[in-house]
């Protein structure tokens, strides 16, 4: 049960921290030297509030999105979906991009770039944004390798 891992209560709810989270439930990133950056992003998956702590309903609701056909997606939609607008935007594809070891390696410059190419085939142009229907739709058409997904996580 969620309650085991959540170590804030807040007016008798009960919440998950990040690290409660990714750490104590997914097991995920538990060595010492881990990023809490990358703990926070993976997060952010299921704090679709984005208020930094997750509610047993944003818990529930991830739990159902796994079961989903295409949660794959769906989970990359909101790895990507920083803000919780619906919307995946240039900036937030840069700032997820700009986490990962591989730019930290070999720098890409966002500024000069008139489009990002993220996985293999899908394009995104400065200024356009896509919902979570439409990205869905782009990965499915265009075989987003599942790769991707793990380049980011496992950074
Ligand atoms: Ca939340």
């Amino acid at each position: 049960m969620a309650v085991k891992y959540a170590s804030v209560v807040d007016d008798g709810e009960h919440y998950m921290t990040p690290r409660d989270f990714v750490q104590s439930y997914l097991g995920l990133h538990t060595q010492l030297q881990h990023n809490p950056k990358t703990v926070e992003l993976i997060a952010g998956v299921a704090d679709t509030t984005k208020d930094g702590l997750i509610s047993f309903q944003e818990f529930l609701a991830f739990e159902s999105v796994l079961c989903a056909p295409d949660a794959l997606f769906i989970v990359a939609f909101q790895l990507f979906d920083k803000t919780g607008t619906g919307n995946i935007s240039f900036e937030n594809v840069r700032d997820i991009f700009s986490q990962t070891t591989v730019h930290h390696h070999i720098p890409f410059n966002w500024d000069s770039a008139a489009a990002v190419r993220s996985g293999r085939n899908l394009v995104w142009s400065r200024g356009q944004k896509l919902g979570g229907p439409r990205v869905r739709q782009a990965g499915l058409q265009c075989g987003i390798p599942q790769s991707t997904l793990w380049f980011i996580i496992r950074d």
